[in-house]
């Protein structure tokens, strides 16, 4: 039949005709899109025993709409990042039930029980002990398994073959990593912080590092990453009184530096402490990149005696480590500025009251992860750097 694009009228017969759902007259479905690519379906009996998600990927940006192509096949990337994610940390990630390649949608548990990371400390909630902690090891759970310390050679080999994701890397490469810096159409910013966004693009030693972050970015195939690692690709929440928490969403994954999924993590704790900070709401925000860090790196060292190869030795390791910390804040100070000058920003400040006091400290955190990377050695250094706007 090809690829079409669903409606939620059309939501009942898919999910029957593929097998997930037995009686078409108990179902109701109702749309919950709301990233900025794809379109999401919740499909629910009318007594809340059955219910699944429905995923699928549009033929643009959904934001942007069809003057903003952007194929499909991205949902591709997502189901091969779920597939792999699930072999070694299942319990961070929804359960999938199928994925129909045809149609570039994914079935999968309904997560509705569950709140995403920012809309919760938007809400002014804390992140309480465990959430940090579990993407740290989220991170180092995934980035092993599909590092050359957790594949043969020649299996990584076909795993960066299978995972080359050349438009959705584009995006980052652009939006992320290059036009911040730039004049571009994309770009839009709150009036009072335009002096900033000007000094920004002449800020000639900033455009270097950026440019560093960007190539590694395009060429360090360390591993397979989520890709888009924010605050809104989390959800958390209890289930029979345990902590949850849920990654999802991995369309921009492909294999490349693992600094970019942590930096990205800490972007968004960094953005939404200045939010707390604007607030007066401020509780645990300080100790999240060393909760997650921490986590991470636990996690990776105790990975490390399994690896594949073990011409790399512990000293290796130490200087691995070492050096993913310092891509991470760097890429940490990247997603600060995208997300306050570049094409997609974060409700964490559009919502603040008055965005502009929060946002130009972030900026200026921003700018100082990015250029002093090398030098900030740990958590409470960088903590440091957020605490001095
Ligand atoms: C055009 S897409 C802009 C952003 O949305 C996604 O969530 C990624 O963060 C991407 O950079
Ligand atoms: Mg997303």
């Amino acid at each position: 039949m090809g690829y079409r694009i669903l409606e939620p009228a059309d939501i009942p017969a898919y999910l029957h005709g593929r097998g997930h759902w037995p009686d078409l007259a108990d179902i109701q479905v109702r749309e919950v899109s709301d990233g900025n690519m794809n379109r999401v379906f919740l499909a629910r009996s009318a007594d809340g025993t059955r219910s699944l998600a429905v995923k699928q990927a549009l033929p643009w940006v959904r934001v942007a709409g069809p003057s903003w192509p952007m194929s499909p096949e991205r949902a591709d990337a997502e189901a091969r990042a779920y597939e792999q994610v699930a072999k070694v940390a299942p319990d961070k990630i929804p359960a999938i039930h199928g994925y129909d390649p045809e149609n570039y949608a994914l079935v999968m548990e309904d997560m509705s029980d569950l709140e995403v990371l920012r809309t919760l400390l938007n809400e002014g909630a804390s992140y309480g002990p465990h959430t940090s902690a579990r993407i740290g090891e989220f991170v180092a759970q995934l980035t092993f398994a599909t590092s050359d310390f957790g594949m043969a050679s020649a299996d990584r080999k076909a795993l960066i073959a299978t995972s080359v994701s050349p438009e959705l890397c584009k995006i980052t490469e652009d939006v992320v990593l290059a036009e911040p810096y730039i004049e571009h159409e994309h770009n839009h910013w709150h009036a009072d912080l335009t002096d900033l966004a000007a000094e920004f693009r002449a800020d000639t030693a900033l455009r270097t590092e950026v440019a560093d972050l960007r190539h590694t970015f395009m060429t360090s195939a360390q591993a397979l990453l989520h890709g888009d690692l924010h605050t809104g690709s989390v959800m958390v929440g209890d289930r029979e009184g345990a902590p949850v928490v849920r990654v999802f969403d991995p369309e921009f994954s492909f294999v490349g530096p693992i600094g970019y999924d942590l930096g990205l993590y800490w972007a968004n704790a960094l953005v939404s402490e200045q939010r707390a900070r604007e607030l007066g709401t401020l509780t645990d925000h300080a100790d999240q990149l060393s909760l997650s860090w921490q986590a991470f790196e636990t996690e990776f060292r105790r990975l490390w005696p399994t690896r594949t190869d073990t011409f790399f030795d512990d000293a290796y390791l130490d200087r691995f480590l070492r050096r993913i910390w310092t891509e991470s804040v760097g890429y940490a100070g990247t997603e600060i500025i995208r997300r306050i000058i570049g094409f997609a920003h974060l409700t964490d400040l559009t919502t603040l009251p008055n965005p502009a006091p929060a946002s130009r400290r972030a900026l200026l955190i921003g700018r100082q992860l990015i250029l002093h990377r090398e030098e900030l050695k740990n958590p409470s250094e960088v903590g440091t750097v957020g605490e001095s706007f």
